[in-house]
């Protein structure tokens, strides 16, 4: 049983034709080449609940992933205020619709610089943790890729900024 916080983020590889495309995309702009995850989301509750960018940004479940490859941290400095101001933060695009449009200007890498609506998946997190004063970085423009390199890095430097929840296959 995973034992979840709010705040914590993650990662994951999910099966479909348009998963795939978003990680032919993104292992061409990636720094490695590769990309293994197509999707990211923040958990707002210890019982799983999720706040995704999906075909509606809202909340969702992490069960939903059961069976797929998931990577999910915690930020050392992610005290439950800061993620109480963060979420609030995002939640003022609970509801909206995901936003298409959105992935041609990833694929042109030009999406950190185009930012008039709202954000997709890995944006949306990224959102959160610049509002809960983690990062520095705004999030426009990230891709789950992007967070996963970065994580994978921070890990293994042992900096401790980071430390893994899950890293593997979910189980239900
Ligand atoms: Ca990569």
């Amino acid at each position: 049983m995973l034992e979840l916080r709010p705040g914590d983020c993650f990662v994951v590889r999910t099966e479909s034709l348009l998963a795939r495309a978003i990680n032919w995309g993104q292992a061409l702009w990636s720094h490695d080449n590769r990309a293994e995850y197509n999707h990211a989301g923040i958990v707002v509750s210890a019982d799983g609940t999720t706040f995704e960018s999906l075909k509606r940004i809202g909340h969702y479940h992490l069960g939903q992933y059961a069976g797929s490859r998931i990577l999910i941290v915690r930020y050392a400095e992610m005290t439950p205020e800061r993620f109480w101001f963060g979420y609030g933060q995002v939640k003022r695009y609970d509801g909206r619709i995901y936003p298409f449009w959105r992935l041609p200007l990833h694929l042109v890498n030009l999406a950190k610089f185009i930012h008039w609506t709202f954000p997709v998946c890995s944006e949306l997190m990224g959102r959160f943790l610049n509002a809960a004063g983690i990062t520095p970085n705004t999030g426009w423009g990230t891709t789950p890729d992007d967070w996963a390199d970065l994580w994978r890095e921070l890990i293994c430097n042992e900096a401790r900024k980071v430390t893994v929840v899950c890293d593997g296959i979910l189980t239900p």
